[in-house]
């Protein structure tokens, strides 16, 4: 009787846990934790057999492609035939990865169409064993990532759209696969996790896990507890985010926000206003596409992306830049011209945003502040007139000078703060940062 009771506990227990429930961070996740707030800059990379599709002459497609144009898998599984990315050439990746200022890399090692981009065993669906070009790009990626002192990011999509025991469907990936109607639901889930297993064992240390796609199936267990404590238990260290546009759930160690700064919902996915206490990324694209798209040229300016990433650490959240690399190996010129430029200007002004926290002052239309011991960052993007009032600090203002030359800030106290005089002469076209020292 006892143990009946014991068991129908368990089961209870395992229905009800929906997350690492009384999750404690160990203190090397912890440190990492730091480590990544301090990173602010990272390349969020997405490249698969869908990158030889590049959209297929529509702007709007990519990694999307297969449930876009309703692709069918036995005909999707022609194109891992086609890959074959002789010009990857992973030292040139990071080399990049390393001028454009940048500290981490996230790549999809799967993506939604469920192509493994790595050498896994338990699905022969992956670059090693159906490809033409045969190798495990994510294990060149990470020796060379080791070399260079970059940390190695997985992007593991939980959705997918080729596995017959991703059953019941969700709301994308439906009739046009050509799966039949059944399947084992925590089949998947073991399919899953043995994946995530391969990925946290054969690649030393994996910097994090970046999941995405449980969106598609919002009701469903996913059975995150078991998910979540596996990783913590391969990897202690190794950060946890997922991409469910929802407040974290226990076993998280950061929050992201897609296409969007923390808080806003321009996409209109980011429904949570949660911004968590977790360290913070938002990631975004340099054109319209996250994977490789040959007609869409509607690139973001650098100025653009560089003042977007200002923002995000006024928000004291990491910037994720992606490209889709080509499906020759090579990165699209374009995105290696907006990365240098960033990188210039990383190497010029990276002291206000590397190893920041939020500013005192919330990210607002003029700009945002950083903020390292007692130094405040104010960096001024936006602001047509020559003087702005700002709210007063907690602590008294010391000096305020301009980054670029040096010189000092003229500014008045006033009933609510100080008004900052800002001549024209003295302004930067892309961030106009005032060091005030408290
Ligand atoms: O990997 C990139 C994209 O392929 C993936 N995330 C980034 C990082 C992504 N997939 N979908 N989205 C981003 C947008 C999500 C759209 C949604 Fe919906 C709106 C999900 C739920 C509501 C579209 C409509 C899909 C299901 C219903």
């Amino acid at each position: 009787m006892k143990k009946l009771s014991y068991l129908l506990l368990l089961v209870f227990l395992s229905t009800m846990t929906y997350a690492q429930k009384g999750y404690t961070p160990t203190n090397e996740n912890l440190e990492n934790r730091e480590w990544f707030l301090d990173a602010k800059f990272g390349l969020f990379i997405h490249w698969g057999v869908y990158s030889i599709m590049a959209g297929g002459g529509d702007s709007g497609v990519a990694e999307w492609i297969m449930n876009q144009k309703q692709i069918p898998i036995a005909q999707y599984e022609k194109l891992p035939s086609f890959f074959n990315p002789t010009n990857f050439d992973p030292a040139k990746w990071v080399s990049m990865v390393k001028k454009a200022g940048m500290k981490y890399i996230t790549i999809t090692s799967k993506h939604h169409d469920g192509f493994a981009m790595y050498d896994s065993k338990v699905s022969d669906y992956n670059i090693v064993d159906q490809t033409p070009y045969g190798k495990d790009i994510l294990k060149a990626l990470k020796e060379e990532c080791d070399k260079q002192g970059v940390k190695l990011f997985f992007y593991y999509s939980q959705l997918d759209w080729r596995h017959p025991d991703y059953y019941p469907r969700g709301r994308t990936g439906g009739d046009y696969t050509g799966r039949a109607d059944e399947g084992n639901w925590k089949d998947y889930l073991d399919y899953m996790n043995a994946q995530l297993t391969e990925l946290l064992t054969n690649y030393g240390e994996v910097g994090g896990i970046w999941f995405d796609g449980m969106w598609d199936k919002p009701d469903a267990n996913w059975y995150l507890e078991e998910t979540y404590s596996l990783i913590h238990q391969l990897q202690p260290g190794t950060l946890i985010g997922s991409n469910h546009h929802k407040a974290p759930y226990p076993g998280e160690d950061f929050q992201m926000f897609e296409r969007d700064l923390p808080g806003e919902n321009t996409m209109g996915f980011n429904q949570t206003g949660t911004i968590s206490e977790l360290p913070l990324e938002m990631c975004e694209t340099m054109n319209g596409c996250w994977g490789f798209n040959l007609t869409d040229t509607n690139y973001k300016s650098s100025k653009q992306l560089i003042q977007t990433m200002v923002k995000a650490a006024g928000y004291g959240a990491n910037f994720l830049l992606n490209t889709g690399p080509m499906p020759n190996g090579e990165i699209q010129p374009e995105n290696i011209d907006t990365l240098m430029i960033m990188g210039q200007w990383m190497e010029q002004y990276g002291e206000s945003i590397y190893g920041t926290r939020k500013g005192p002052i919330s990210p607002s239309k003029w700009g945002a502040t950083t903020q390292k011991g007692n130094t405040v960052y104010v960096h001024i993007l936006n602001l047509e007139e020559e003087t702005l009032e700002l709210p007063s600090f907690d602590q008294k203002i010391k000096s305020i000078r301009f980054f670029d030359d040096d010189t000092k800030v003229k500014f008045k106290k006033t009933a609510n703060g100080v008004i900052l005089q800002l001549p024209a002469d003295k302004r930067n076209e892309v961030d106009t940062i005032l060091k005030v020292e408290i």
